[in-house]
């Protein structure tokens, strides 16, 4: 073997080393040492380049052929040592930036509206569906809206009826909890002039005894019409749409004659329960044409009609419930079915 080739076949074993170094390096500066080692200058290849020079022309093209060859073979394995560590070390950062969202795809555990909210946001559908507008009134009212303006004066055995729960505010009797939302059409045909077509839900209380189909505190919806040509016909009809609108096909409905000093004539309406007995869902009857006159509103050229519905009641019928007192004993695991 000449020289030369000695010195090749070294530069190639030598070679050899470095570029398996290269490939296992686990480090820049592993990369630098071993490239340093082949190619820098007190190096194999730097010996290699030396000794060229000694060669005749002919050989030493040859061999510096070859060890261009080496040192480009070496400077590609280390180039794709450092991109193999520079990819190695973004997918670390990466790794060490992420953001751990897997908890976000459990199923989360949502609450819903109670019963009674629901039963009241579809009444609202279904009478904004007929043309009627919502409006509220104040859960704590004076004798004049609760009762007097609604003709219940303060002799009237009617106000006994209603266990008015009173506030300690103002003179004796004077400030209560509304035991109706009747007094809401007070302040609408105060504050608007006819056609009105409203309905007022909202909550009401009585010093009642909670029973299977009563509460101390519970949800009415009064609805109020005041036009002109209205009759106890548009009443019925009403209250049919409705009924069908919101229970669909199945459930009866009927109206029995009855009292309210606010409404002449009145009458009272039921609905039938699967078992066939009547449920008494509300009130209802052509405003009183003192009630008109009390809010300004001239009786011989306007009529009007109105109705006051539990609420609860119709939740009740709604959703099956045997007994109205489920709606507030508040056991999530009954509540988280509807
Ligand atoms: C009234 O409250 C009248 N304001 C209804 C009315 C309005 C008549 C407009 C004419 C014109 P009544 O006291 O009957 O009427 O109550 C009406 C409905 O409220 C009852 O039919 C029932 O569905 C519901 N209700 C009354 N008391 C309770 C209670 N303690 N618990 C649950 N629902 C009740």
């Amino acid at each position: 073997m000449t020289q030369t080739e000695e010195m090749l076949s070294e530069l190639a074993l030598a070679a050899a080393a470095a570029e398996g170094r290269l490939a296992a390096a686990d480090s820049l500066e592993a990369v630098t040492a071993a490239e340093r080692e082949v190619l820098g200058r007190r190096s194999v290849m730097a010996e290699a380049k030396k000794s060229l020079g000694g060669l005749d022309p002919d050989r030493r093209r040859d061999a510096g052929r070859a060890v261009n060859q080496v040192r480009e073979r070496l400077e590609a394995a280390a180039g794709r040592a450092r991109a193999r560590l520079a990819e190695a070390a973004r997918a670390a950062r990466y790794e060490s930036e992420r953001l751990d969202l897997t908890e976000r795809l459990n199923p989360i555990r949502r609450g819903r509206l109670h019963l009674v909210t629901q039963a009241r946001d579809r009444l609202e559908d279904v009478f904004v569906g007929m043309g009627f507008t919502v409006v509220e009134g104040p859960e704590v009212e004076t004798a004049w809206y609760n009762f007097e303006a609604l003709n219940i004066p303060e002799w009237h055995p009617a106000r006994g009826e209603f266990d008015t729960i009173f506030v300690n505010l103002g003179q004796p009797e004077e400030v209560m909890l509304r035991s109706h939302t009747s007094p809401v059409q007070i302040r609408t045909m105060e504050a608007r002039r006819p056609p009105i077509y409203v309905v007022a839900p909202g909550r009401t209380f009585r010093a009642d005894t909670a029973d299977a189909t009563h509460l101390p505190a519970f949800s009415q919806i009064e609805g109020l019409v005041v036009d002109r040509g209205i009759t106890m016909g548009d009443l019925a009809g009403t209250i049919d749409e409705f009924v069908k609108a919101f229970f669909g096909g199945e459930v009866k409905s009927r109206l029995r004659p009855s009292y309210f000093p606010f409404t002449e004539p009145s009458a009272e309406f039921d609905i039938s329960r699967p078992d066939g007995s009547w449920l008494e869902l509300g009130g209802c009857g052509m405003v009183h044409p003192q009630v008109l006159s009390n809010c300004g509103i001239d009786p011989e050229e306007w009529q009007g009609f109105a109705f006051g519905f539990g609420i609860d009641r119709l939740a009740v019928m709604r959703y099956g419930l045997d007994d109205i007192r489920e709606l507030v004993n508040n056991d999530v695991r009954f509540l988280r079915q509807f």
